[in-house]
């Protein structure tokens, strides 16, 4: 979703792409502690959201019961500004795990996906990898109160009016019946069910595919998110049959410097200097087309087409939506990217650092998975290997290090 819309989505993701996980946190859920200034701050908010049309029943329930959650709080101050590089994003987005689960899912729910299809126009692949992308398929919720969240994130008041924006949301949902308080979880930000809409989207886009009466994107049956998802992107533009964007090969004579997503051009101006697919067939005539080359000419690129800004809707960040297309792709029976991604600021590459981790874990120093991602367990690892052998600790990979664990 827009930046506007859902502002901490990238940075939700980039924290759960960081443990590995891309989704909502896990765990145990945050417990509520007294705090007399957000019971004073509920009082004053009361007024604010019966004006704003809420039930005084609703207001009784479900703010009444709202709690303060200093762990909520704790998760808003420690986001990380940093993104990965697309080479990681994509090593997590669409690892050979993602890939088989989505496809599994894709033929588990192909019925209700063939009609959300048939009725919004949005391949069920493109709504799978974002369902994949957003929870996990579905494993990945969020466990937290939504409306104790939200008001503690007004309470708070960092970012207090988007996030009283979002509470009214949450309780004009509950106003409406869609679902009771204590079924209304989610992400510590408040982004709720199988694709993860924050209140104001679900009020803008999400239906009842199943008919029950209930707009439930909670439920352990995915239909209705995945087709208010689907909606979204229609509403959103979605071209059905065009593709949101391709590996491509750059002949060597195109300036790099003409590439970039402002510089968009028609496919056949882009195909008259060269650019061809992947696999050396000319490019498909998708409308406006930009070249990307996110790690330069000895990594990936790709022809980017109108579909892939309007997955930036969903969530406004380049690798979302390189990780949306790509795991669809791959959702849909398609090759991994042809060409590997050059060697890192270290010297090393993804089966590199994929066999570094695979070799400190045989040695003692467990990396909790070899994905090729150095995150903070990889980094205690090396540190616990280099003190370990006397050597200088750094927490860092390196070729060295690599050659020494060989
Ligand atoms: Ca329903």
């Amino acid at each position: 979703m827009t930046i506007a819309r859902r502002p901490f989505l990238q940075g939700l993701a980039a924290m759960a792409l960081s443990a590995c996980n891309v989704g909502p946190i896990a765990g145990t859920s945050p417990r509520a502690v007294a705090n007399p200034a957000f019971d004073a701050w509920r009082r004053s908010f009361r007024p604010r959201a019966a004006a704003a049309g809420i039930s005084a029943a609703t207001l009784d329930r479900a703010l009444g019961r709202a709690g303060y959650l200093p762990e909520v709080i704790e998760k808003d101050r420690n986001q990380t500004e940093f993104t990965r590089s697309l080479e990681d994003y994509l090593a997590i987005a669409a690892s050979d795990e993602r890939v088989a689960t989505g496809r599994a899912m894709l033929a588990r729910h192909a019925r209700p996906l063939a009609a959300i299809e048939a009725r919004y126009g949005v391949e069920a692949p493109v709504v799978t990898a974002i369902w994949g992308l957003e929870s996990r398929y579905g494993a990945r919720r969020g466990d937290i109160p939504v409306v104790s969240a939200l008001a503690t994130l007004a309470f708070d008041g960092r970012r207090g009016r988007f996030f009283e924006g979002q509470l009214i949301a949450a309780l004009k949902i509950l106003d409406r019946g869609d679902v009771t308080s204590g079924r209304m979880t989610g992400s510590w930000a408040g982004a709720m069910g199988h694709t993860q809409f924050i209140p104001t989207s679900y009020l803008a886009y999400a239906v009842d595919f199943d008919g029950d009466g209930r707009r439930d994107i909670w439920s352990e049956d995915p239909t209705d998110a995945l087709a208010s998802t689907a909606a979204y992107l229609q509403r959103s533009g979605w071209r059905h049959g065009q593709p949101w964007g391709t590996e491509v090969r750059l002949p060597e004579t195109l300036d790099l410097a003409r590439t970039g997503r402002g510089r968009k051009q028609e496919a056949g101006a882009w195909s008259a200097q060269g650019v061809t697919r992947a696999d050396g067939r000319p490019l498909p005539r998708a409308g406006a087309t930009a070249i990307l080359a996110p790690a330069g000419r000895q990594g990936p690129a790709f022809a980017l087409f109108p579909n892939f800004e309007v997955i930036l809707r969903y969530n406004n960040a380049v690798n979302y939506g390189i990780g949306i297309g790509h795991l669809s792709d791959r959702l849909a029976g398609g090759p991994p990217l042809s060409r590997a991604f050059p060697p890192d600021a270290t010297g090393m590459t993804l089966e590199d650092r994929k066999d570094l981790q695979r070799r400190l874990t045989a040695a003692g120093f467990d990396t909790e998975g070899s994905d090729g991602v150095i995150g903070p367990k990889t980094e205690d690892a090396i540190r616990a290997y280099q003190a370990r052998n006397g050597l200088p600790v750094t927490g860092t990979p390196s070729p060295a290090l690599l050659a020494r664990l060989r």
